[in-house]
């Protein structure tokens, strides 16, 4: 009996020491005062964007005191299905994570929803008809993104009349940013008929695939004017197939990329690339400021969309000295 008084007292002590501990550090009185636990699921390492944004949400988490369960799903939805049933088992505040693929994403998150564990979408959307699965999604407009890659070929080749035969290097099947990177592209290049695509496959975002792609490319088509690579990684990859089968890239072949990671700019400022769209890995610190919402039951946007630009070669060289990623 003694022994459960003085447990009980002693427990009784050591709350009250937590919750003067919070009031010190002047917790400007939120709902708790405990740090905030986020369980980020994401996509891989595949890209220099990817390996970016986890830098970012990392140092945005630490900055923000949010103690953050990362979990890397080596490009496998399986893997991220079962990261966030085992951040809903821990229990925690929050979760986000970056959707390898669009689809096949409502069971776990209703079981999240059921356990009151919102959800962020972060970089990538899910294709799920029920809304209230996430709180948020914060990220690029791809469709936007892929609409700029295609104006640019529109500007460039304005004074032609000739068939412009277009190679695509599509991002991870099924994802939304190869989708609406897609979706985007065709949409303006569809108006003018001399655009044609004459080949189109998946590079899975990764320098290897770009780089295995284009080489069957080069082999079954001979006269390949443009090539759109839905990442800068393929981008960089195909560039060494490109060269490797005795071909200028920048001059025989016409290369516009998306990201704008360092060594995309790079490519750029040296004309081996021809124009980058611009799409931001940096969405830690925004982030972190909807968690923190989140996990107060505030109301936030629906949607968060991230502000980018794009670079002509000249733009290129002026960015670089400067550039984070
Ligand atoms: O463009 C690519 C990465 O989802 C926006 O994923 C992201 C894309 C990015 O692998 O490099």
């Amino acid at each position: 009996m003694l022994r459960r008084a003085t447990a009980v007292l002693l427990a009784g002590l050591v709350v009250a020491s937590l919750s003067a501990c919070g009031g010190d550090e002047g917790d400007s009185g939120g709902a708790k005062d405990e740090k905030i636990t986020l369980g980020f699921s994401q996509v891989g390492a595949e890209s220099g964007w990817r390996t970016a944004n986890t830098t970012s949400i990392q140092d945005a988490a630490k900055a923000a005191g949010i103690d953050l369960k990362f979990s890397d799903a080596q490009q496998k939805q399986e893997n991220q299905i079962k990261a966030i049933r085992s951040f809903i088992q821990q229990r925690v505040d929050v979760i986000a994570f970056s959707p390898v693929v669009e689809s096949g994403w409502d069971t776990v998150l209703k079981e999240a929803k059921d356990n009151n564990i919102p959800v962020i979408l972060t970089d990538r959307a899910v294709d799920s008809k029920d809304t209230s699965l996430y709180k948020t999604f914060i990220g690029s407009d791809f469709v936007l993104e892929g609409k700029k890659a295609g104006e640019w070929l529109v500007e460039e080749y304005k004074d032609s009349t000739d068939q412009v035969n277009i190679a695509e290097l599509q991002g991870t099947t099924g994802s939304a940013p190869a989708i609406d990177r897609k979706q985007g592209f065709t949409e303006v290049i569809g108006a003018d008929p001399k655009f044609k695509i004459i080949a189109s496959q998946t590079g899975d975002f990764t320098r290897a695939g770009g780089k295995e792609v284009m080489e069957a490319f080069l082999k079954a088509h001979k006269d390949i004017d443009v090539l759109y690579a839905h990442n800068d990684d393929m981008g960089l990859g195909a560039l060494e197939a490109i060269e490797g089968a005795g071909l200028t890239p920048g001059k025989d072949i016409k290369i516009v990329t998306v990201d704008a990671v360092r060594d995309g700019m790079k490519a750029l400022a040296d004309g081996k690339f021809n124009y980058i769209v611009e799409c931001s890995p940096l969405l830690g610190p925004q982030l972190m400021e909807l968690v923190k919402k989140v996990d107060a039951g505030e109301t936030v946007p629906e949607r968060v969309v991230t502000e980018e630009t794009t670079f002509t070669q000249e733009q290129a060289k002026a960015a670089l000295p400067e550039r984070q990623y």
